[in-house]
């Protein structure tokens, strides 16, 4: 897969795309990422990015052509590929957006910045605008980067020895239960027995059960989502829950 980001602030990235997980995929050629300066599209001696909004008010605006330029140029080169906006007006990013991007061959993602860009970009040359959560952010890089690494994880093989993603917490819609290693006694604090008994199917019981009180405790949501099996509605039961559907 390939990913370019149009950006202000390309030094923001370079941090992140040397980074374990993606640093390996892209030197395995399964993801190329790309990040253009919006800014080497400007024209004029001050290389202007932004202007004063036009009906007057606080704040500035990304221009349309240096941006419409950054696109030209990349799709030139790879075709026309679907192009993302991440501003706090999209569609709010989750894992089956994820799942969705991650069968594109291209995206282009443009990072936001100010009060907006010119509302001509988004309607004439953006397919999708996403935001990553009801947060204001100063820009859309962290958005940017957000993304990257959700759909990145879902690209074939690019979670090489790592777990898959169908263990994930919200692959399969629960959240993980809790965790424990060495030493067997921490500030007092014990591991669960079942855990050192060695009996695989205890352990797999218990795992489940701490899984689903901790969904019912902190994402009921969730766990009404969740595909879940006989056992686990038996152990809801147990819980003295009543799971929907
Ligand atoms: C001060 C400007 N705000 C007026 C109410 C609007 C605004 C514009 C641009 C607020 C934040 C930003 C910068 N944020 C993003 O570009 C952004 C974002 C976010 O802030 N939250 C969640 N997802 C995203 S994706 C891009």
């Amino acid at each position: 897969m390939r990913v370019d980001i149009l950006t202000l602030f390309p030094d923001l990235f370079a941090h992140f795309l040397k980074e374990s997980i993606l640093g390996r995929a892209i030197k395995k050629e399964l993801l190329d990422i790309q990040i253009t300066n919006i800014r080497s599209f400007a024209t004029g001696p001050h290389r202007t990015v932004d202007d004063r909004p036009y009906g007057g008010g606080d704040g500035m605006v990304l221009k349309p052509g240096p941006i419409y330029r950054a696109l030209q140029s990349i799709e030139r080169e790879t075709g026309k590929s679907s192009v993302l906006l991440l501003s706090p007006q999209g569609r709010t990013f989750n894992q089956s957006a994820a799942w969705e991007l991650s069968r594109k061959e291209h995206l282009i993602l443009i990072c936001g910045h100010y009060e907006g860009i010119d509302e001509r970009i988004r309607t004439h040359c953006v397919d999708m605008e996403l935001s990553i959560g009801d947060y204001v952010l100063s820009g859309g890089e962290l958005a940017a980067m957000v993304v990257v690494d959700v759909v990145s994880r879902l690209v074939p093989n690019v979670l090489g020895g790592e777990r898959s993603n169908l263990e994930d917490t919200f692959e399969d819609g629960l959240l993980e239960y809790p965790h424990f290693t060495r030493p067997k006694v921490f500030k007092d604090l014990e591991v669960p027995e079942v855990l050192l008994s060695g009996n695989h199917e205890l352990i797999r019981v218990w795992r489940r059960t701490e899984s689903l009180k901790r969904t019912l405790e902190r994402r009921p949501d969730l766990l009404y989502k969740a595909k879940l099996t006989e056992e686990d509605r038996r152990i809801l039961a147990q819980l003295q829950v009543e799971p929907r559907g």
